[in-house]
């Protein structure tokens, strides 16, 4: 005889998941490759540095992501942005490599989201600000991404008006 396997309840998308990853989506196919080289400022990214930054989210987040459904994660290292950035060239990088691997990771990680059991929501990253939950973490990616959408559509602006 079969055996049905029930399924455990899981986690939801948050419902700020799929308008944020369109919108940011969007802004990345509307750029063309030489306007993500342009630099408007010594101290502003580049628009492939600001989707570097963005793949570092999603690579950083992937592991808690995963790694917290195994339990607690104490300790477990922090990434900082301006350094990441740097010690990897973004600014040197290939533009449709750096916008396809950040949709592609985008759409793992939402299909990682959907197997997270509610059981391990409560798990805790012992960060150094203080305890959070995989929950808080899941719910947390989208609204940063949010953050950078605005940021790449005023970078994106600039190097525009630089002509
Ligand atoms: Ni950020």
């Amino acid at each position: 005889m079969d055996r049905i396997r029930v399924k455990e309840p899981a986690m939801r998308i948050p419902d700020d998941a799929q308008p944020t990853l369109d919108a940011f989506l969007a802004l990345v196919r509307d750029t063309l490759p030489a306007e993500a080289d342009l630099r408007p400022a010594p101290d502003a990214w580049t628009l492939k540095e600001i989707v570097g930054h963005l793949i570092d989210s999603a690579g950083n987040n992937h592991q808690r992501f995963v790694r917290l459904q195994f339990g607690d994660l104490d300790p477990f290292p922090i990434y900082v942005a301006e350094p990441w950035v740097a010690a990897q060239r973004y600014a040197e990088a290939d533009w449709t490599t750096l916008a396809l691997l950040w949709e592609s990771y985008n759409d793992l990680l939402l299909h990682v989201i959907q197997g997270i059991p509610e059981a391990a929501l409560g798990n805790v990253w012992q960060h150094p600000d203080g305890p959070k939950t995989l929950e808080f973490l899941v719910r947390d990616y989208y609204p940063h991404l949010r953050l950078h959408v605005e940021h790449y559509a005023k970078r994106l602006a600039e190097v525009r008006a630089m002509g």
